[in-house]
């Protein structure tokens, strides 16, 4: 491992929070009395959060400076058209409306784009962003490359859509049973995977010719950016920003959780061009979320998020941002853990099925390793397998997914290398001794997102 690969953080630490480690017996009985689900820890009893980057960015002293700007008029609040000008400039959309946070905008657009009955196929489902295709009478259908379900195989752009499935649901289904597709920039449960720029010319041609519209899932896009920069030819000398906006020139809209590449802690938009599906969103935004003006959040978390927009796509933050990823990646891998590889934007996964192969899909050992490593080091991770899956919404069946993950979640400028050490050394432990990782079982089973607030016991 060639430590010079990994830039110094681009920041000086201005605020701290201090954090501490409770004891391994706390541990034990903390992780008993929530289940055996990280999601239903306090948060105080964490030494090191990886559960998610959802939210979790720290932000800059010119947002924190932000945040006392906020114009809290019930309509027509300035930072919201200072947030709009942000979105159109670096996005290039016509229009966007605010939500509360990613799943609102899922939730507007799943409404007004899906009739009963319509596919929706994407590159691999989301779990907030399929449950409300699926509640609007939508059907999702994966047309991933197949590579993406290969956890082990090292390849670039594992993201993409592969062209012949598309053409081949086109085909069958015929264009006009086709919502939308859904293409996702990164891709979160393949690992956080990205798309090259290539593919998404090819998605908008390909649907161009039937009037399929294109819908981006945004969250992640800057992580995107960055993978087409180092990797795709043609792009080395491009700005991140000129990636980005040449990205969503291929969409005919987006959904977006600002809480990831947004750099704040809570948020969201919808964007689009077309002005008839804007009238509608905009009818549902006042219903669901708040009127047009803020959609859900106040006028300082708009201000915050547009400048953290800004902030996101400078070359310095985001090359040190997907290398601390990949330094924690590359230590897991030196040690022989199994990892999803190439390691992707915003998190390393785990491959639970060669981590804990003693363990069969069902007595969800990705859920149990989440567990066992808190216990081992107080670091908090979430599992991305077949309890985050689900059930299918016809037969009641597991959707039993190839991919058996746990995910290492980094928030964006929060922790530094020595934390990604405290971490790897933690997993490289565990990995030493997984034999003692025993499976689970439900004890409570809900019956969407099931695994937000599911209990377990083990077996
Ligand atoms: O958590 P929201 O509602 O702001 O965003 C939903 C959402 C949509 N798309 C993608 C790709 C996501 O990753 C996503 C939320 N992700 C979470 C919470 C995560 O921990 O990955």
């Amino acid at each position: 491992m060639n430590l010079n690969e990994y830039p110094a953080e681009p920041f000086r630490i201005k605020a701290v929070e201090t954090v501490k480690m409770i004891s391994r017996e706390e541990r034990e009985k903390v992780i008993k009395e929530a289940g055996y689900n990280t999601f239903l820890i306090n948060s105080e009893d964490v030494y090191i959060d990886l559960l998610t980057d959802s939210g979790t960015n720290a932000m800059s002293d010119k947002q924190w400076g932000g945040m006392m700007m906020g114009d809290e008029a019930y309509a027509g609040s300035k930072n919201f058209q200072h947030l709009e000008k942000t979105v159109q400039d670096i996005f290039g959309f016509k229009h966007i409306v605010p939500t509360h946070q990613g799943r609102g905008a899922e939730n507007i657009l799943s409404q007004i784009a899906i009739k009963p009955g319509q596919f929706v196929p994407g590159n691999m489902y989301f779990t907030t962003t399929r449950y409300h295709q699926e509640r609007n009478g939508g059907i999702f259908v994966d047309i991933i490359r197949d590579e993406a379900h290969n956890a082990g195989l090292e390849i670039p752009f594992k993201g993409n859509i592969d062209l012949n499935k598309l053409q081949d649901i086109i085909d069958e289904k015929g264009p006009e049973n086709i919502a939308y597709v859904c293409l996702a920039v990164t891709v979160n449960l393949a690992g956080g995977q990205p798309v090259s720029m290539e593919n998404m010319r090819a998605v908008r041609e390909l649907t161009g010719k039937y009037g399929i519209k294109v819908f981006f899932d945004a969250t992640r896009c800057v992580e995107n950016a960055y993978f087409i920069k180092e990797q795709e030819e043609g792009f080395a000398h491009k700005s991140i920003k000129d990636i980005v906006r040449e990205m969503f020139s291929y969409a005919d809209g987006c959904t977006m959780s600002g809480k990831k590449d947004c750099l704040v802690n809570i948020g969201g938009f919808l964007c689009m061009n077309d002005d008839d599906l804007f009238s509608s969103a905009k009818e549902l935004v006042v219903v669901y979320e708040g009127m047009p003006s803020y959609g859900g959040m106040a006028g300082r978390d708009m201000e915050a998020m547009a400048i953290g927009l800004r902030e996101s796509i400078q070359f310095e933050y985001i090359e040190h941002r997907v290398k601390q990823v990949r330094y924690l990646g590359e230590k897991l891998k030196e040690a022989g853990v199994p990892i999803i590889e190439p390691v992707g934007g915003h998190a390393v996964f785990l491959d639970v099925r060669r981590f804990c192969p003693h363990l069969v899909q069902e007595h969800f050992p990705a859920q149990s390793l989440t567990a066992n490593l808190y216990v081992e080091s107080g670091v908090r991770c979430m599992e991305r397998g077949i309890v985050s899956a689900g059930r299918d919404k016809t037969t009641g069946e597991n959707h039993r997914p190839k991919l058996e993950t746990v995910r290492l979640t980094i928030p964006r400028r929060v922790y530094t290398y020595k934390h990604m050490d405290v971490v790897a050394d933690a997993v490289i432990n565990l990995y030493q001794h997984k034999e003692k990782i025993r499976g689970l079982r439900f004890v409570y089973e809900p019956k969407q997102l099931r695994f937000f607030t599911a209990r377990f016991e083990e077996i």
